[in-house]
Order: structure tokens, then sequence, then C-alpha cells
């Protein structure tokens, strides 16, 4: 008897980090966002998901595996992304009376980050990325990262900004079936290649509250939070356009910080208040501050998601004035140390 024929195909995704922060959603179901984002897209060596996706006839049920662990695939979120991806297949089917039927066929999917999954480093967004397209090279399916990214957002917001390299923009979209809510590409890496991000885990604890649970809260009760999406964020989206098509990494950098900043006054400002920032936090944030007044220049810019951890861009040239002030905390303070000083430098390509 001849060995059933298993269709397979496997891609990455990279992590992204906003540097204008998508917070808020105005349609929970199809996750779209209150107000636009833009990211930073970090170098797929340092940090990324790699999933296969596989089908064949006989197998009976979908399923996900993370990093060797079965994961629950139940959930809203990743049924409207394999059924989005099963429609189109269906519609390269009808075109091709000779195409597989692999929409008929249950799906296996096999996924690994290359970082600590529990340590709030974007895993979500990485992860609905790179599942949706490896089902979407699977089914050989004709689309775009942008139509990529349109599936993507329904598993997980910032996920549609990783279907893409170097600094990538999150359209909030008009429409209310969420057609216009999609990701594109605002430079590529190559744009700016000497951009540099210094990660620095404060704690890979799980965090308190979650960022669907966390930003409903946000919506519901912050006033702060209505002028942030109506006012800030709207010309913010402009002004970071402009900086990156600039190469203006002054401007990035107030922009960058500002906006964490008002990202994490809108968490204080809800009822009641999350609190993303810890002790380690606060002394990366001063340390940036010193570095900057010491040149008198902005030599790097922080940001915050949510949780401690802070994340550091610079350029190359000053690798040596971040990356040394920066290892010298790592070294010298105690609570830096092991799990919760791991610093990794990703550099972004
Ligand atoms: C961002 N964050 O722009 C912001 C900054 C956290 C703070 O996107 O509910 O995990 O899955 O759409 O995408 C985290 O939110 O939330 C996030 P869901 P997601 O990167």
């Amino acid at each position: 008897m001849a060995a059933e024929e298993i269709h397979r195909a496997s891609t990455h995704a990279p992590v992204n980090i906003a540097v204008i922060k998508y917070w808020g959603k105005r349609d929970p179901k199809l996750n779209l966002p209150t107000n636009g984002s833009i990211s930073v897209t970090l170098s797929q060596d340092d940090l990324r998901s790699h999933t296969t996706a596989s089908c064949a006839p006989s197998f009976t049920g979908d399923s996900l595996t993370l990093n060797g662990q079965a994961e629950d695939i139940s959930g809203a979120r990743t049924q409207a992304c394999l059924r989005e991806l099963r429609q189109l297949r269906r519609e390269v089917e009808a075109q091709d009376s000779h195409a597989p039927k692999l929409a008929d066929m249950k799906l296996k999917i096999v996924s690994e980050n290359n970082f600590p999954t529990a340590a709030g480093l974007a895993s979500s967004a990485a992860g609905f990325a790179a599942l949706v397209r490896a089902i979407a090279f699977l089914y050989q399916l004709p689309t775009s990262p942008t139509d990529l990214s349109r599936i993507a957002r329904q598993g997980s917001g910032s996920a549609c900004r990783s279907l893409q390299g170097g600094y990538v923009a999150w359209n909030k979209g008009e429409k209310d079936d969420g057609s216009d809510s999609v990701a594109y590409e605002v430079a590529p890496a190559s744009h700016w290649p000497d951009m540099r991000a210094l990660i620095l885990v404060a704690s890979s604890d799980k965090k308190d509250v979650g960022s669907t649970a966390g930003m409903q809260q946000t919506v519901a009760s912050s006033t702060l939070f209505q002028h942030r999406a109506n006012e800030v964020v709207p010309k913010r989206m402009h002004a970071m356009e402009k900086a990156i098509h600039d190469r203006d990494f002054e401007a990035f950098a107030a922009l960058s910080t500002k906006d964490s900043n008002n990202f994490h006054a809108c968490c204080l400002d809800t009822d009641p208040p999350i609190f993303y920032l810890n002790d380690t936090s606060r002394a990366a944030i001063r340390l940036c501050e010193m570095i900057n007044s010491r040149h008198d220049r902005s030599v790097c810019a922080y940001t915050f998601d949510a949780g401690p951890n802070a994340v550091v861009y610079y350029l190359a040239n000053d690798e040596e004035a971040v990356a040394g002030y920066f290892k010298a905390l790592v070294g010298d303070k105690p609570g830096w140390e092991g799990k919760r000083g791991q610093a990794i430098q990703a550099a972004q390509k």
C-alpha cells in the first residue's frame, strides 16, 4: 500500500515591538483597534516563531503544539483564522479541479519560539503571524502580506504587524467589517539598517492583567484614553512615519518614549489601575534619561509593552554608550541577575 501523502509547509515570523502602541478595541470580535500603531520588526535570528502546518486525509482533528505542549485551539480567534484560510483554499479548489482538497483535511500545526514565551516579548504576535503564513503556504493561497495581516489580526491584533519586515504600521481602518484594518510597510529594514534594539527582561513572570482584558478595562473607564485615541495617536502616526522616512532618530526617540509613557499613563488612569512597570523598569527609564542628558541629544529611546521589560532603541554608532551602561546595570544591580537580569541584544536587520 502506498504511503499516505502528507502536505506540509513551514515559515517563521519575527517579533515586533510597537513604538506607537495599540491599546483598545472598537470591535473586540474582529480585533479592530481604536487607534493605529507602528512597530519595528526585530531580527528573526534573535526572536521569532517557527511554524510547520501539515494536513492529510488521515488526520482526525485540528491540533496545535507550541514548544512541545498541546495548545487549545477551540478559541474564537484561532477558529476565525482557520475558517478564513480554509475559505480561501476552497476558492482555489473551486477554480482548479486538479487541486487537492486540502480545505477538508484536518490541520496539524507545530510551532516553536526561540525565546521564552512567558517573558512577555510579544509572543502572540509572532505566533499568530507564523501560523497564518504557514497555512497560507500550505494552501498555496495567492494572498499578499496585507491580505494575511487582515487574517492574523483576528488571531491577535499585534500579529498583523509581524508579516512584514522593517518598519510596519497597522491602519486603524474605518470600515465595520475590518477589511481596511490591515498592516502596511512604512519602510524596509534596509532603509534604516543601523537601528538596534536592546531588550531587558526585568521579569519573565506571567503578567497580572493580560493585554486583551487590560485594554478593554481602559476603554471602559479611562478619560485620558479618549484623548489618546482621538487626539494624540493620530498626530503621532504621521509624525512617526515621517521620522522613519527621514531617518530622524531625535524625532523617533521623542515619539517612542512619549507614546510609551502616554500608554502607561492610560493604564494608570484605568479603573482599577493597571501597573505594568516595576522598579526595574523605572531604573531603565532613568538610565536612558541620564545617557541622553550626558550626551545632550537622544542617544536611546525606551518603550514598554504590557509588562515591565524594557526595549531600548538606539543607533549602531551609539552601541558603546548604550549597551555599555546597560550591561553595567545588568551586571551590577541585584534583581537584574539570572532570570530577571537576562539581556537579549537583538540587532534589527
Ligand atoms: C502593541 N500591545 O502595540 C501593544 C502595546 C501591548 C502594549 O499589542 O487582544 O496581544 O490579542 O489583540 O495584540 C498587545 O496586544 O492583544 C499589544 P490582542 P495583543 O504591541
